[in-house]
């Protein structure tokens, strides 16, 4: 039998978001599975794997053994490797990824323009032209001073990178910081046949508007992205910025009370219910290992069944400890 809302979609030829959840299993039973159309693994001793739909994100996480990440689709996934990039596609949607060798591009802001240069250059071969969510992991993403510092370097790599790619309004983006002792730069990113809609948090000022003193380059990115079928928002990295200011400093407990309060303003703006629920898999960067447990006895009253990963990851901005990112599917 053929649903309401399945019905509305085809009708509107907007396809169902993928279906993201967190698994126990190794890549290659999921890999095998019809409509996957990636997989990640997260830390060094995840496994590996030449298939172009897999990727090992460079952060560790609190969560020994830790699951793996899927995307599924209802349909027929194609996958393969063009240049630099390695994608899949399937039912109107494309995952493409990038790695990128800093020591071989010459430094962060090389490796930062050279990678979005070779992901704007294969969207641009692509029917799935509409990018609308991107994630960007760093070795060391706090070390150097002021403009020297390694995420601004960044910041001002993508930008050039980039052109103008996003004139039409920026993507849902997270950008974390990992201590691998290989600095590869890995971004990867959801596209869609399709059109999202951008949603900024009241609460905070838009990050492309940030003043002078968060570097040269304002960073690109929407809060919170509307899938097109508007059957699920995509959190960008959220953290206790308010305003343009990093609230709480020093202090854990207020910085997640008040990244849950964000969280809470860009549902309320989508139009989104209130709260997470099973279904809606979010992640949590910790900067100090010492602060996991405490973060996770935290999220686990504030937010009973909700699947949580918890992460080792680094803010960009030094006073922030902990960061929330991640799916609320309506
Ligand atoms: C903030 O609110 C935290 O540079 O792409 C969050 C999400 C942050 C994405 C990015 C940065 C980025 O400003 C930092």
């Amino acid at each position: 039998m053929v649903q309401a809302g399945e019905n509305l979609q085809v009708r509107l030829g907007l396809s169902r978001t993928p279906h993201v959840t967190y698994r126990m299993a190794d890549p290659g039973t999921v890999l095998t599975e019809p409509g996957t159309l990636a997989a990640f693994g997260f830390g060094t001793g995840s496994p590996d794997s030449d298939d172009p739909r897999w990727l090992r994100v460079a952060l560790e996480s609190f969560d020994a053994p830790a699951p793996i990440e899927l995307w599924q689709v209802d349909a027929t996934v194609v996958c393969g490797q063009q240049e630099a990039v390695r994608w899949s596609s399937g039912g109107g949607w494309l995952f493409a990824a990038v790695e990128v060798n800093e020591h071989e591009a010459g430094g962060i802001e090389s490796a930062a323009r050279q990678a979005y240069a070779a992901l704007c250059q294969f969207m641009g071969t692509r029917d799935e032209r509409c990018v609308l969510r991107i994630w960007n992991y760093i070795a060391n993403i706090n070390d150097g001073d002021d403009d020297a510092e390694r995420y601004k370097q960044f910041c001002d790599g993508r930008a050039a990178g980039l052109g103008d790619f996003f004139a039409n309004g920026f993507p849902a983006a997270t950008a974390i910081g990992h201590h691998d002792r290989q600095h590869v730069l890995q971004i990867y990113l959801l596209a869609s046949a399709d059109a999202g809609q951008a949603v900024e948090n009241p609460r905070q000022v838009s990050a492309w508007r940030y003043p002078r003193q968060y570097g040269r380059t304002s960073p690109g990115f929407a809060r919170a992205m509307l899938m097109p079928a508007r059957d699920a928002l995509a959190i960008s990295g959220t953290a206790a910025v308010v305003g343009h200011a990093s609230a709480h400093e020093g202090d854990l407990e207020a910085q997640l009370n008040e990244t849950l309060t964000n969280l809470e303003a860009l549902l309320a703006t989508a139009d989104m219910p209130a709260g997470f629920d099973t279904h809606s898999p979010l992640k949590a960067y910790v900067r100090h290992p010492t602060d996991a447990y405490r973060v996770r006895e935290i999220l686990q009253q504030r937010l009973p069944g909700v699947p949580v990963l918890l992460m080792h990851g680094d803010v960009c901005r030094r006073e922030l400890l902990v960061e929330i990112d991640g799916w609320r599917y309506s």
